[in-house]
């Protein structure tokens, strides 16, 4: 079917008709979880990739926008936040980001698959730079039964999942995001990986209008990510509070500069959907 051999061409139930391409210089690990088809491939254009289930979830060339925004954008939009968990996301990019901050206690990783972890801590090291921090706790658990457990414990539930077929199915279900709304404090959100715009509107549609059966404040928030889908993708924003649409605070500098992609005014324009999307989304 793809005549081009020495690339990687992604393989998912969701392609929506195309798919992405990376030529691939050396394979780094290739094997099989309890849970999923785990690869790593250094790659010619955009450095290690990280492929689970056959599908791209990360690339070294661009995983800082998707993570910066992920992270920055609610921890300068919630009140104050202190207690951070993250459903998925075992590469570790999200706690690189989270370490970031000294005001944050403890940082929670609920990972299902501890392949995930274990691969990313040998091949990713951009990503997983921050685990050895102390206040990241590692639960290697089914984040569906792990929230079950949990009742007003964290101010950030951030769901940084691979798509809504195979393990993170279950992320995308009402269930699900009725445990998120009892385990987030009063002034909590919860973010969730929500697919992207130009592709999978009917899926997004459909998580906007399961949110709004939940919480007070449903917004959406589009970042640039060039290995993603149509080159974007998107976070559900859950808050049981009020918008997270404008930062409430300034970022510390010692933190800003670190950062390649979030500013205060990309934070603002990432919730400024395209005509399409905001009438087919919210109205
Ligand atoms: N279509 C793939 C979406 C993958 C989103 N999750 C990426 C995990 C990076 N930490």
């Amino acid at each position: 079917m793809f005549e081009f051999p020495g690339w990687f061409f992604e393989k998912t139930p969701m392609e929506g008709g195309f798919t992405l391409g990376a030529k691939i210089e050396k394979k780094l690990a290739d094997f099989h979880s309890e849970f999923q088809h785990i690869q790593v491939f250094e790659t010619s254009r955009f450095g290690r990739m990280l492929v689970l289930d056959g599908v791209i979830q990360l690339t070294e060339s661009d995983e800082f926008s998707y993570h910066e925004m992920f992270v920055h954008v609610p921890m300068n939009s919630h009140p104050d936040p202190k207690d951070v968990l993250v459903v998925g996301g075992g590469d570790g990019g999200m706690i690189r980001e989270l370490v970031k901050y000294p005001r944050l206690e403890t940082i929670d990783l609920c990972e299902i698959d501890e392949g995930v972890v274990n691969v990313s801590k040998e091949f990713l090291p951009f990503t997983s730079s921050g685990y050895n921090d102390p206040r990241v706790n590692i639960h290697i658990e089914d984040a569906a039964e792990f929230l079950k457990r949990k009742t007003e414990a964290y101010d950030l539930i951030l769901v940084d999942s691979s798509d809504p077929i195979g393990p993170a199915e279950v992320l995308f279900k009402k269930p699900f995001l009725e445990s998120i709304r009892q385990a987030l404090r009063p002034e909590g959100a919860g973010l969730t990986q929500c697919e992207t715009l130009f592709v999978f509107l009917p899926i997004i549609k459909r998580m906007v209008e399961t949110g709004k059966e939940l919480f007070p404040t449903v917004e959406y928030m589009n970042t640039l990510v060039p290995t993603y889908p149509s080159g974007m993708i998107g976070q559900l924003v859950l808050s049981k509070g009020g918008s997270y649409k404008k930062p409430v605070r300034r970022i510390p500098d010692a933190i800003g500069d670190m950062l390649r992609y979030y500013t205060p005014e990309v934070h603002e324009a990432a919730f400024h959907l395209p005509a399409f999307a905001k009438r087919e989304l919210f109205g």
